[in-house]
């Protein structure tokens, strides 16, 4: 575990508490043993503090991203998440907080010049970091605007370097059960698996999250990097990932594997499009539950809308 020291007036003012310095002193004891216990009564802040990269937060916003709405309040966004692999509740915040993500090691391999393996701090200090602001929408029809940092997918992808031969990024989580409880539940196709085109990989709005309210990311968002590709479904922007291959094959994503007659592969965000079971016209805005209509890709056409022009017969919307 490598805890970087900060100076007083480095710590943001909502980290210099004395309930998150014993609060981390709490998961320090628990060590890199994933003591889930000890650990579950973090709030995610006092993880916050020790991670190494720490130093890079906030970083500076791009401008060109910009928001029909307010921000989503941190309150609401940080309690009422979706990670199966520590239950089916929007409440897993604290059963989050049992995931060690230091050490960190992402994976990249698959169809690529050089397979990488690279510890998390190593890899975010070699990207472009920045800030954008994003909307969110959840195919179960409730949606967010949040302050992400990261970076491109796409300077991941040439630092991969992949085959020519190479169509798709599929991306996966980590997988342990003695820390995630639901990854014990057998009958979900664990470990949870996303993936794009190569070419939406490539798309400006593609993201990968290290951050989000000017800080690391918190486990419930799923720290140490997760996908946002905000015109798709919400489910298509995995959480902690740790490895990356490049394929030639579309691969069988979580959902799909689950319910594929519900979930597809493509998952843009579509109103005129209705899951089988409710309406996609419009969504809940979390923290003040007003219902707003949903936008074609989610108000993101504009960047994306090229990539599906010549894609016939795909079921690009669900
Ligand atoms: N590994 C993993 N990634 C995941 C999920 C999950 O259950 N496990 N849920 C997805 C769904 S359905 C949504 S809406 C978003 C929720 O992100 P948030 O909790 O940061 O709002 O994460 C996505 N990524
Ligand atoms: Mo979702």
């Amino acid at each position: 575990m490598l805890i970087k020291a900060r100076k007083g007036w480095e710590i943001p003012e909502s980290e210099a508490t004395p309930e998150a310095v014993f609060l981390d002193r709490r998961r320090l004891i628990a060590g890199g043993l994933g003591i889930a216990g000890a650990a579950a009564i973090g709030t995610g802040h006092a993880r916050a503090a020790a991670d190494p990269t720490a130093d890079l937060y906030p970083a500076k916003r791009n401008g060109s991203y910009t928001l029909d709405r307010p921000l989503t309040e941190e309150k609401f966004s940080a309690d009422y998440n979706n990670y199966y692999e520590f239950g089916t509740s929007k409440t897993i915040t604290a059963a989050s907080q049992a995931l060690n993500t230091r050490p960190w090691t992402v994976k990249i391999g698959g169809l690529v010049e050089q397979p990488l393996e690279l510890g998390i701090d190593d890899l975010v200090r070699k990207m472009p970091l920045e800030e954008r602001l994003y909307r969110h929408r959840c195919v179960e029809a409730w949606s967010m605007a949040v302050p992400w940092t990261g970076f491109p997918l796409k300077a991941l992808v040439e630092l991969a370097r992949p085959k020519p031969e190479a169509r798709y990024v599929v991306m996966q989580t980590f997988r342990n059960p003695s820390v995630a409880p639901g990854q014990k539940q057998f009958w979900y196709p664990w470990p949870y698996t996303e993936g794009l085109t190569v070419e939406e990989a490539r798309n400006d709005l593609a993201f990968l999250a290290t951050g989000i309210y000017g800080k690391p990311l918190p486990n419930q968002f799923g720290a140490p990097i997760r996908l946002a590709v905000p015109w798709k479904y919400g489910f298509k922007s995995v959480k902690a990932i740790d490895s990356i291959t490049f394929a030639t094959e579309r691969p069988k994503t979580f959902w799909e594997g689950l319910q594929a007659s519900e979930y597809g592969f493509w998952a843009n965000v579509n109103p005129e499009v209705p899951h089988p079971r409710w309406s996609q016209a419009s969504e809940r805005v979390l923290g003040t539950n007003e219902q707003k209509p949903t936008l074609l890709f989610n108000g993101y056409g504009e960047y994306v809308a090229d990539l599906y022009k010549d894609l016939k017969g795909e079921r690009l919307w669900a």
